[in-house]
């Protein structure tokens, strides 16, 4: 396994592009290590009200942004709870990589913060080539720096 990836996409925010996450984190699967699986569950619950499990949530994500390597965020669909993640990640000086659709709108918040890397994709293959293109660029610095 070379990187820890955390990868997040929307779930309270609207799960319409819970399927593609899933083929994106198979995908990265095959050559690193997705920590945060079940964002690609298409059956994933998105109940609200329960505060001590939402309390669990929180700890588990923001110990797995502590311990990541970089953030994958797919973000077609906005979602408080990725832009929190973000900008977490920022502040933890983690790596973070956002792609969005061509035809989707991103905030400012991110567009405007020139520490994120942004990518605007065309179709789901250009999605995977890039995201394939910054995994082998990272693992070929982590061997450098060995
Ligand atoms: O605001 P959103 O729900 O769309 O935020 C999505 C982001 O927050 C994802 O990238 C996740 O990492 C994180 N997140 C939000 N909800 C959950 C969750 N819910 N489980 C794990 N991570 C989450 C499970 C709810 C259920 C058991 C009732």
């Amino acid at each position: 396994m070379n990187q820890k990836v955390y990868f997040a996409g929307s779930i309270r925010g609207g799960r319409s592009d819970a399927a593609l996450y899933g083929r994106v984190i198979a995908h990265i699967n095959q050559t690193d290590m997705v920590l945060t699986e079940h964002i690609g569950d298409v059956h994933y619950s998105i109940e609200t009200g329960n505060i001590p499990l939402d309390r669990r949530i929180y700890e588990q994500d923001t110990g797995w942004l502590k311990k990541c390597d970089l953030v994958i965020a797919e973000c077609s669909s906005p979602s408080l709870g990725v832009g929190y993640e973000m900008a977490y990640a920022e502040k933890l000086l983690k790596p973070v990589y956002i792609f969005c659709r061509k035809d989707a709108f991103l905030s400012a918040m991110l567009t405007g913060d020139p520490y994120f890397h942004i990518y605007f994709y065309d179709n789901e293959e250009d999605l995977l080539t890039q995201i394939d293109e910054i995994l082998a660029e990272r693992t070929q610095k982590a061997e450098e720096t060995k």
